[in-house]
């Protein structure tokens, strides 16, 4: 009677130097804090939590070029690749919890090394794809899908502790969700790729219901491959998730986050999750780190098979009236 045929596989990655402000490397423990573990297990969901990374200190990690910190991303999302692809290999749906939005390109790494070619959902205010060349900022925040990207390969200069990064996710293989602040750069890549975009316009436009009905047959044309899904909390509205190093307002409600959620989970192909930028720092209230912690925690139900109308054993003949 315990089917229990979802298991989630853990992993925090209390990292920040994908850009400059503090903070942003408590997620993982205020995730967890929030009840995470004890409600997808009372959800039916096995979980197994593997801890949070460590990660080494990089003596004179000066900028190459504009990029910031590229050693210490580099390091960090090296040993989260293979962090991710054991968890993969152990059989579990892998959950990342971040940490910056550059631990992108180590799960999604690890992810895709063990079990092959992905379809990426990047749900996020923003498309950090900036190369490190058309980076303003030099975030590497700002820049994971540029490394990741086969298309993008020529274009990307090697960083050092960058190496190890291949390219293994194809431009036909990505749906954005929520972007309303792209930069020029940025938008010149996505053109160029022809990548498809649900931007706010097109949720507002179409609704939650009917994007994730195309995002998911715009990824099923081909063959059904397994899904990444990248979720950057400042997708959600900054009045329901402040804490936050980037908000931008005009965002995703929370019933539309969650629906995200639930109609990747029903699709039986959602592989690995990421969930990023929670920084309690950035709340101006503990009403507002709660909030967006809590919400946090609802999308990665939402992941494993929460459901609204509530999780009822659909065998009822012990049930007294
Ligand atoms: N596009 C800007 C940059 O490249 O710096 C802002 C990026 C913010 C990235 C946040 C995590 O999604
Ligand atoms: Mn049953
Ligand atoms: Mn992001
Ligand atoms: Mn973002």
């Amino acid at each position: 009677h315990h089917h229990q045929e979802r298991s989630a596989g853990i992993i925090g990655a209390p990292f920040s130097k994908g850009q400059p402000r503090g903070g942003v490397e408590s997620g993982p423990d205020l995730i967890r804090a929030a009840g995470l573990l004890q409600r997808l297990q009372e959800q039916g969901c096995a979980v197994k939590d593997y801890g949070n990374l460590t990660f080494e200190e990089v003596a004179d990690d000066e900028p190459v070029g504009r990029v910031k910190r590229a050693r210490a991303v580099g390091g960090a999302n090296q040993r989260l690749s293979e962090a991710v692809r054991a968890v993969k290999k152990d059989g579990h749906t892998s959950v990342m919890l971040g940490g910056d939005h550059s631990l992108a390109i180590g799960s999604i790494h690890g992810h895709s090394a063990a079990v092959g070619e992905l379809s990426v959902v990047w749900v996020d205010a923003h498309a950090d794809i900036n190369t490190a060349l058309t980076s303003t900022t030099g975030n590497i925040h700002g820049q994971p899908m540029s490394y990741l990207l086969h298309e993008l390969h020529a274009k990307v200069p090697v960083l050092p502790n960058f190496s190890w990064v291949k390219p293994c996710v194809s431009a036909k293989d990505l749906v954005y969700i929520g972007l309303r602040d792209v930069d020029p750069g940025e938008h010149y890549i996505l053109e160029l790729l022809g990548v498809k975009v649900f931007s706010m316009s097109e949720v507002d436009k179409l609704g939650v219901a009917r994007v994730m009905e195309e995002t998911c047959d715009y990824l099923s044309t081909r063959v059904k491959k397994p899904i990444h899904l990248s979720f950057d909390i400042d997708a959600i509205d900054p009045s329901v998730t402040p804490a936050t190093g980037t908000p931008v307002v005009g965002g995703l409600t929370y019933r539309e986050g969650v629906y995200i959620t639930e109609h990747l989970c029903q699709t039986g192909l959602l592989s690995g999750v990421d969930l990023v930028e929670v920084n309690p720092l950035r709340g101006q209230t503990e009403q507002d780190v709660q909030s967006t912690v809590s919400t946090a925690v609802d999308l990665l139900l939402g992941c494993f098979g929460r459901r609204r109308e509530g999780n009822h054993p659909t065998d009822y003949h012990n049930q007294t009236l």
